[in-house]
């Protein structure tokens, strides 16, 4: 009897024990829910995976931020963690055609956003509303607008946006994505991709209201962040194999279809031209800083690596509802996005960061450089015996 009656209690409070710990889990689970839904912190296991609704503001009560844009590869000031509340981002961007110069003697009309390629990192938080207003100044040629990849709408505001000669419009969206996405004029046709292979591009950033994190759900500050927009040319070449040059950007049109249609790359240069990132111009940073890159490609896939470094977070597909890869020697960016690393240099020195189709990279332009300040480390590397 005593056995039995021992192994009826002992099983009896053994379930209650389960049960119990069932009910603590389960209220410990909806709680880390309610958690995660009221301050999206994603802490646990917890990415969202769905659509998150968003209520329409009073937009005459919201706060109203003015971006100051910077050329890239710099990006303009901005917080990595923003109120709850969301803001209005007012953004002016003016379209100029302008003759750049490729490599040293090759020219090419850009079409640019403000006067770039790629146009300027635009940095704005989950649930924020940018309200931008697009230039077309009376002294360019053809008619331009804007498709941002990060916004909902037909288009992504293209129709919305069409702008001709002498005019300028004003377009408010709401970004309700986080992650890094393209942006780009898409007047319809092949204009399409004569626009954007001629430069007319760039990159927005959404950022999630309480920074970026890492797979645990743990936030991410970065010290320093850059925009490398990477830029496809097909320069149509004359009967000897030199470059044209155009008195207009109309001018070079049917060329330039053709050239395009080869599917081949003359040139592919990071931020507008062959070096624009090396030497001189190379982006700089400090032994333990994390750093953090955006890497855009409006037309076609691309292949960063940093040479001796790593990934060491990987929003490949630049969307920031996902978790990032952890320590990736090269990723992908897909054609017509961008995607984001943050880098942590180990090493003082000078780092090539570019696309590892090394024939792009060194024989197309596909290559950027940092210049890292710092102590070294022999316990990382170290040259025990020179050459000899
Ligand atoms: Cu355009």
């Amino acid at each position: 009897m005593n056995t039995r009656y021992s192994f009826f209690r002992a099983f009896t409070q053994r379930a209650l024990f389960s049960l119990a710990v069932s009910i603590v889990l389960l209220t410990a689970s909806a709680l880390a829910c309610d958690q995660q839904s009221d301050s999206g912190d994603a802490s646990g296991s917890a990415y969202w995976h769905s659509q998150k609704e968003w209520e329409p503001e009073d937009i005459d009560a919201l706060e109203v931020v003015h971006l100051d844009l910077e050329p890239p590869p710099f990006v303009h000031e901005h917080e990595q963690t923003a109120p709850e509340e969301p803001r209005l981002n007012k953004v002016r961007m003016v379209i100029s055609e302008e003759e750049i110069e490729v490599e040293p003697g090759v020219f090419v009309w850009a079409m640019t956003f403000e006067g770039s390629v790629p146009g300027p990192m635009i940095v704005v938080h989950e649930g924020d509303y940018v309200e931008l207003t697009l230039v077309n100044p009376a002294g360019n040629t053809l008619l331009h607008n804007i498709d941002f990849h990060a916004s909902v709408g037909a288009l992504g505001g293209g129709a919305l946006t069409e702008v001709s000669p002498g005019e300028e419009v004003v377009l408010r969206f709401r970004a309700v994505k986080p992650g890094v996405f393209i942006y780009h004029c898409a007047p319809g046709g092949e204009m399409v991709p004569w626009h954007v292979v001629h430069g007319m591009n760039g990159a927005i950033m959404v950022l999630p209201r309480d920074c970026i994190k890492d797979p645990g759900g743990n936030r991410i500050e970065y010290d320093r962040a850059y925009y490398v927009g990477e830029q496809d040319f097909y320069i149509p070449k004359d009967e000897d194999g030199n470059y044209k040059r155009y008195d207009r950007p109309i001018d070079g049109f049917a060329d330039d279809l053709e050239a395009m249609r080869g599917l081949i790359p003359t040139h592919i240069v990071f931020n507008g031209a062959v070096g624009a990132l090396t030497g001189d111009n190379a982006m700089t940073a400090n032994v333990g800083e994390n750093v953090l890159v955006i890497h855009s490609q409006a037309n076609r896939v691309s292949y960063p690596h940093l040479i001796g470094g790593h990934g060491d977070y990987v929003w490949e597909r630049g969307g920031f509802d996902n978790p990032p890869q952890l320590g990736l020697e090269t990723w992908e960016i897909a054609a017509g996005s961008a995607g984001a690393s943050i880098h942590t240099f180990r090493q003082p020195g000078l780092y090539a960061y570019l696309s590892h189709n090394l024939i792009e990279a060194f024989l197309l332009g596909a290559a950027a450089h940092f210049q890292v300040e710092g102590e070294w480390n022999n316990d990382l590397m170290e040259q025990i015996q020179p050459p000899g």
